[in-house]
């Protein structure tokens, strides 16, 4: 990842682009504000950026958010503050940091919180919420924030997906029998917003995606494709093999390696071919290579590699992979689709279009799947957004920004007033290429869990534009990056000299951000699961 600068050219290069910066004169700001423009707010899950072409991926193709991010605005900076779903989700629904939404871990959010949906209701806007909820069941979503919602259960499935909707009253399981998630997502939205536009109001609706989160079920058009792949189209990250010299314990102990954490046969579907001897050994566990119709073997160590933990590890991140990406493939076929559905409707001139993640996710990256760390790979969330209206076509944002900032950025656009207890700010004119000279050079970040499903550690930090500290406090443990010099971040130089000075500053500024956000520690001791529903 890391790879802003040669994207910058990659997105401004383009003959499109530059005629429709032409056609762009900015300073739309109280014309979009005065238009109420409709949103369409798409997030995935655990989609990280580095994944997308116009991110810079080495491993797949986008064509469609590469085409959405050429006609509007990449945010290379884009973070979210505690980087695990239903916190991430907690946080863009509130504007609130998780010590004052009340969701630090996976807990059900208060049924008397107000979302940013009833907000948005409230200046006016349909509202709409379809897809992955996360936040407890049914019952915690809140109906006088919603015109429409329909929610998964829990974490929802890639087949047959069903939703909980609200129908005269009563809650009632949908079913959708036959359909791959991300292909009915895609035909629900469409009916929904259909539904929104017959009211004459703007729309704010929220797409809410299973895909890609584990385990990785790709759907028929693209399981095969993507199986056939080698690690010559798929090629390992820079830092598969981090031997991890010099860090803090945590990502010694934790239980997020490709190489020994993988389920062989839910995760890398190897097991579907176990037959309790034969061709590969796995973590003391055998295998046999699946055959093919020739009853010739077709899993084999990657080319070039012996039976030892690399291409162990390069095998197993091959299979996360070749599912991962062909998850994100049908994503992406569903971002060209809403744009088209938009545009056929004569809409998309006045929709402002989100694509996001609710955080970043390791590819392989430090050896690593999952999130939960603070490292670039997961606090980083893409960010696009399509808006002919207000966005400069094929431009790059380096400001910070966090998930935080979405509900008072929607709240902005619908030109309603912040509500007092959001803590984000609006990015609306850093949209529009007017970043406010005071916009922050410094973002907070909290993770909760200590141990857990994925035997994880708590910690809190700071990352300025070029820094990173994060304390490890049930550890008593600290990591510093320079991220200037070492943005992979392999080198902790928390104990150098030399960086002592820079180090002391910036433990002072983390814990004023700490101290005016409002974090008094107030669940430090919080397990990874609170009471949550289904
Ligand atoms: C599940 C996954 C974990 C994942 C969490 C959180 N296990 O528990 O690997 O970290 O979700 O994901 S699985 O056995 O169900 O695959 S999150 O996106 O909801 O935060
Ligand atoms: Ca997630």
């Amino acid at each position: 990842m890391k790879t802003v600068s040669t994207r910058r050219a990659f997105i401004s290069g383009t003959a499109a682009t530059a005629a429709l910066a032409r056609c762009w004169g900015g300073g739309f700001l109280s014309a979009a504000k005065a238009r109420r423009l409709n949103i369409l707010y798409i997030m995935t899950d655990d989609h990280a950026a580095h994944a997308i072409g116009a991110y810079g991926s080495r491993i797949n193709k986008t064509p469609h958010m590469d085409e959405m991010a050429r006609s509007g605005m990449i945010l290379s900076n884009c973070f979210c503050t505690n980087p695990i779903c239903t916190p991430s989700r907690g946080g863009i629904l509130t504007g609130e940091y998780s010590h004052r939404n009340g969701v630090p871990v996976f807990n059900n959010i208060s049924r008397d919180k107000k979302t940013v949906g009833g907000y948005m209701r409230d200046a006016g806007y349909y509202t709409a919420f379809v897809g992955k909820w996360h936040l407890g069941g049914p019952k915690t979503v809140r109906d006088e924030d919603w015109d429409r919602w329909m929610v998964y259960a829990n974490q929802g499935v890639y087949f047959n997906p069903w939703f909980w909707e609200k129908k005269d009253g009563k809650i009632v399981r949908t079913d959708y029998p036959g359909e791959y998630a991300t292909e009915n997502i895609t035909r629900i939205t469409k009916d929904v917003i259909d539904g929104a536009r017959a009211t004459g109001k703007p729309f704010f609706v929220m797409m809410h995606h299973k895909a890609p989160h584990r385990n990785w079920l790709p759907s028929d058009k693209y399981r095969a494709k993507f199986r056939a792949m080698t690690l010559k189209d798929i090629p390992i990250p820079a830092t598969l093999f981090d031997n991890w010299k010099g860090r803090a314990s945590p990502i010694k102990t934790t239980a997020m390696t490709v190489l020994r954490h993988m389920r062989l046969k839910e995760d890398l579907k190897l097991a579907e071919y176990f037959s309790g001897g034969g061709q590969f050994e796995f973590e003391g566990r055998r295998y046999e290579g699946r055959k093919n119709a020739q009853g010739q073997y077709v899993d084999r160590w990657p080319e070039g590699m012996e039976n030892n933990d690399r291409a162990k590890a390069a095998l197993s991140y091959l299979r996360y992979m070749q599912d991962y990406l062909a998850c994100v493939q049908s994503v992406d076929d569903s971002v060209g689709e809403m744009r088209a559905y938009l545009k056929e409707k004569g809409i998309l001139d006045d929709t402002l279009v989100i694509y996001t993640s609710d955080q970043g996710f390791f590819l392989g990256d430090h050896g690593l799947y999952d999130k939960r760390f603070m490292m670039e790979e997961v606090i980083k969330m893409p960010m696009i957004v399509s808006c002919p209206r207000l966005i400069k076509p094929g431009s790059v944002n380096g400001d910070m920004v966090t998930n935080i900032d979405f509900a008072p950025t929607f709240l902005d656009i619908a030109n309603a007033p912040k509500p007092a207890q959001m803590q984000g700010e609006s990015f609306l004119p850093n949209l529009e290429g007017n970043t406010p000279s005071n916009w922050r050079k410094d973002c907070y970040f909290r993770y909760y869990v200590e141990g857990g499903e994925h035997a994880t550690s708590a910690w809190y930090g700071i990352r300025t534009e070029t820094d990173k500290l994060m304390y490890y406090y049930k550890r008593d443990e600290w990591e510093y990056f320079d991220l200037a010099r070492d943005p992979e971040e392999l080198s902790n130089e928390y104990a150098n000299p030399r960086y002592a000075e820079r180090i002391a500053a910036l433990k002072k500024r983390l814990y004023e951000l700490k101290a005016s956000l409002g974090d008094t520690d107030q669940y430090k001791d919080a397990k990874e699961y609170g009471p949550i529903g289904r």
